[in-house]
């Protein structure tokens, strides 16, 4: 039957479960054509037996067997490239550990079962090619000739990592994906200037998007379900990050970094903080481990979360549960205009009354730059003078009587500018009134610092108005553990100053 097909040229395939495979296999193998096995999903294979003109062929990669077509016979030294991975089909196969290699590029093939004892001697594995016998198709195949190949040449992603196989340090093991920290980094949010789309600076296959409308710069990345996929990501700074898998059904992510080294290496587990955010540390390379369940794609994305959204205000603390320098500020309080124009003064029967109307226990923290005391002292020191640029109010620092700070009011933007220049008059209730009209017209942000040091307070503007960062890098380039940050609406639960 077999060779009656044969003779009348008529090229026999068979498409069978496994337990029929043998039964049919000498049936194709007289007949010219092609064994399938309807395991998993043959799909793709039934495609390139329809599509290709090439017989199918039988690869071997380290200890797995692959079956495809080439796009063009192989040859050695050909350049055809069947899965456009940039390799051609003759560099991805091993010509070492073929038969023989005529002249013309034509070969003769090992079976894969020679191929295995080939890669033995004795008892030593001398190539990855000998832990084919342990392969479960191994019985069923052995007898097949193969191509021995160092990547797959039927997949520009041999092992599915997605680097692919020419950009790929590791072609046959799993290799974490870069998370370039540089793309994402977000401290150029607020500040009234176009954050740029880096290029990262090595191959990933995440899509970076930077948006200055929303403020986010974010890498995506799309995975495949049912396979864990790994990440790899280095901070640059001290930072919040934020990740998200997007799978529809069960969805995870782990964050990680080994610790010490040989025998004493373990791995250290990071947990999320309350908002679901990490704190990652400068140069420690951490490892996002994600895994989707379901039947579809997902998404996964990776971004910087170092700003909140605080309209009303608020506290960034860096707590000394690592000793500070003593240069180094604790608290900063990010203060709106209508917040300290409201706590300094406020206006009972044409007379300036220096009133707490907050009284909130928590919004005390927020205000304790301006207790009773500092505040009194903040009032008496307040002098003004009018420039042609605008209106300036000379703040005096008040823990150090030699020096001042000028915060230069010019429409919406403030300047500090030079320190020292204090000469003018004790403040009139004329230029109270007048200050507190530019506090409420709402141009004077202001971010209070305390210091370790009793030498210094300052006053610097508020120049990410409505928004804190959550990290100060000049501040806290080695604090980790010990940041923490309250807006006022969170300590208060007031919805906003504005609104009520
Ligand atoms: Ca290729
Ligand atoms: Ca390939
Ligand atoms: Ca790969
Ligand atoms: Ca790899």
């Amino acid at each position: 039957m077999a060779d009656m097909l044969k003779q009348k040229g008529i090229r026999t395939s068979v498409v069978t479960t496994a337990s029929y495979y043998k039964t049919y296999e000498s049936l194709a193998e007289t007949a010219d054509g092609d064994m399938f096995l309807m395991t998993g999903d043959f799909c793709d294979e039934m495609f390139g037996f329809i599509c290709y003109g090439t017989p199918k062929m039988n690869v071997v990669i380290a200890d797995n067997i692959v079956s495809g077509y080439f796009k063009e016979p192989l040859v050695k030294g050909g350049d055809c490239d069947t899965d456009g991975d940039t390799l051609s089909d003759s560099e991805e196969v091993d010509w070492d550990n073929v038969k023989e290699v005529h002249e013309d590029g034509t070969y003769e093939l090992y079976t894969w079962k020679e191929l295995c004892q080939k890669s033995r001697l004795w008892f030593l594995e001398v190539e990855d090619y000998a832990g084919g016998e342990s392969n479960p198709l191994f019985e069923l195949m052995g007898g097949i000739e193969v191509i021995p190949a160092t990547s797959n040449p039927f997949s520009a992603d041999t092992d599915k990592d997605y680097y692919p196989d020419n950009r790929d340090e590791d072609i046959l093991d799993t290799n974490p994906m870069y998370i370039y920290d540089a793309g994402i980094n977000d401290s150029g949010f607020h500040k009234g200037v176009s954050v740029a789309v880096k290029e990262s600076d090595k191959f990933t296959d995440g899509k970076l998007t930077v948006n200055n409308s929303e403020s986010t710069a974010k890498y995506s990345f799309t995975r495949r379900p049912g396979d864990f996929a790994y990440f790899t990501l280095k901070p640059d700074a001290v930072s919040y990050y934020k990740f998200t898998n997007k799978a529809n059904v069960a969805a995870s992510v782990t964050v990680s970094y080994e610790k010490g080294w040989g025998l004493w290496e373990e791995t250290v587990y990071v947990d999320p903080d309350s908002n679901g955010t990490y704190l990652l540390e400068r140069g420690k390379e951490y490892t996002i481990e994600i895994y989707g369940d379901g039947y579809s794609d997902y998404g996964f994305t990776a971004e910087q979360d170092n700003w909140v959204y605080a309209p009303d205000g608020g506290v960034w603390e860096a707590n000394d549960g690592e000793p500070l320098s003593e240069y180094k500020p604790i608290k900063q309080y990010y203060i709106t205009p209508k917040l300290l124009a409201d706590s300094l003064y406020t206006k009972i029967d044409n007379d300036f009354k220096i009133t707490t109307i907050y009284t909130q226990k928590d919004l005390e923290n927020v205000m304790k730059s301006l207790e009773p005391e500092l505040r009194s002292q903040l009032r008496e020191e307040i002098n003004t003078f009018l420039t042609a640029g605008g209106f300036v109010v000379l703040i005096m620092d008040v823990s150090s009587h030699e020096k001042y700070k000028i915060l230069k009011v010019v429409s919406n933007i403030i300047t500090v500018s030079g320190a020292g220049m204090l000469g003018s008059e004790r403040i009139e209730d004329l230029y109270i009134e007048h200050i507190e009209d530019v506090l409420k017209e709402g141009n004077l942000h202001i971010c209070y610092s305390t210091y370790m040091t009793k030498y210094y307070n300052n006053y610097t503007p508020w120049t990410t108005e409505r928004y804190i960062p959550k990290i100060q890098f000049d501040i806290a380039g080695s604090v980790n553990d010990s940041l923490s940050y309250r807006t006022v609406q969170d300590a208060c639960g007031f919805p906003s100053f504005d609104n009520r």
